[in-house]
């Protein structure tokens, strides 16, 4: 599994179209606000060439990439997180996601009505943005009541923790809130409450047709994003969404037509990689030449027990082949003949492109 992505944004902003682009399931896309009443949830596997090479040279009868998750989440309106539009009861879809990809609407199309009037992306990812703050503030006040009431006791564990959730509350108004300089018990709450805000995000500026009135939008919610220390990728939801509805022999061909250098989908996916610094690293025998997606840094033992539970208490070695080393030798003969294959402990810290072999005690 790499990693769950949910998209959130106004109403209309194109949300539910970049969910189609990414995940080809044809939910609903409609030009009404609150349209999308369910949640969808979407797989889409990671296209990465490496696969194939290391294929090719263990011979496996199949690939198997790594898969993302996205989930499509109903427009947020001014009042979400207290109930205002569908808002609220869609919240708590988001909290499990480990990346919030933002989608603004940086597109100009009369047909298509804007909740505030018409698009303004300062204005609209703020109104976005307050509404995740606001959410958050609420389930810390809450976990705080009930801290408070436990902490009576004198548990010193329960002190701290209330402790933590009192500066979170001070910090979740800065922008980007950030997880710079929290202290461990901070982190904890961060990561069991599943505090929105603080999460990575990605902008997405969904510009529309090419030569629309987009680009000036685009170039503001570039300067915003920067602001949050965050990443804006153009996106042309409705386009994309039309291209991986091709079959894709005609999808390279489409993209070139309309003047789009990139799949928007494998560069959104890229870009989620980089910001959560995910590393991937590959397994292969005769079955299957597989991908696993990881955070980097992740130590061999731990990698290995993520390919079979038992994997990392029953550790003894793992053999490694780095991807560049591989691209130049391209068979495993050659590869064990020039000694080239590494052997490495368990605390080897897995690197990108490493097609590993677990040695196990059985
Ligand atoms: N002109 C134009 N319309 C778009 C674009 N992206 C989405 N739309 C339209 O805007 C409407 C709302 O899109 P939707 O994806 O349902 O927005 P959501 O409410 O954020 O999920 C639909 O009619 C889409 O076809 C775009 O890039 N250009
Ligand atoms: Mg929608």
């Amino acid at each position: 599994m790499g990693f769950k992505c949910g998209l959130v944004g106004l109403p209309n902003a194109g949300k539910s179209t970049v969910f189609n682009a990414l995940t080809r399931l044809g939910v609903e896309a409609s030009a009404y606000p609150f349209c999308t009443i369910n949640p969808h949830f979407g797989i889409v596997p990671l296209e990465d060439g490496r696969l194939d090479i290391i294929r090719e040279a263990a011979g496996s009868a199949k690939i198997t990439p790594t898969v993302l998750e996205f989930v499509d989440i109903a427009g947020l309106v001014k009042g979400a997180s207290k109930g205002e539009g569908l808002g609220n009861q869609f919240l708590s879809h988001i909290q499990a996601v480990d990346a919030i990809a933002h989608v603004v609407r940086c597109f100009d199309d009369a047909n298509v009505s804007h909740p505030y009037g018409s698009p303004d992306p300062e204005r609209d990812a703020e109104i976005v943005e307050t509404e995740l703050a606001l959410k958050d503030l609420d389930v810390l006040e809450r976990h705080s009541a009930k801290v408070r009431t436990a902490a009576r006791s004198g548990n010193a564990d329960l002190a701290r923790r209330l402790e933590a959730c009192e500066s979170l509350m001070k910090r979740i108004n800065r922008r980007p809130p950030g997880l710079d300089g929290l202290g461990d018990a901070e982190q904890e709450a961060v990561r069991e409450l599943n505090l929105l805000s603080f999460k990575p995000v990605i902008f997405l500026a969904n510009t529309g047709e090419a030569g629309s009135a987009g680009s000036a939008w685009k170039d503001r919610l570039e300067a915003f994003a920067a602001s949050r220390q965050s990443l804006c990728l153009p996106f042309s939801a409705k386009i994309q969404a039309e291209i991986a509805e091709l079959p894709e022999a005609e999808q390279a061909g489409f993209l070139k037509t309309m003047g789009i250098r990139e799949n928007g989908v494998q560069m959104l996916i890229q870009a989620g990689n980089a910001v959560l610094r995910l590393i991937t690293f590959f397994t292969a025998n005769a079955n299957e030449a597989r991908a696993w997606t990881v955070p980097a840094g992740t130590p061999a033992a731990e990698a290995a027990g993520r390919v079979h539970t038992d994997f990392d208490r029953h550790f003894i070695r793992v053999e490694v082949i780095p991807f560049s080393v591989l691209e130049t030798h391209r068979t495993l003969k050659s590869l064990h003949d020039l000694g080239l294959v590494q052997v490495h402990g368990r605390d080897y810290a897995v690197r990108d492109g490493d097609w590993v072999t677990f040695r196990i005690r059985k």
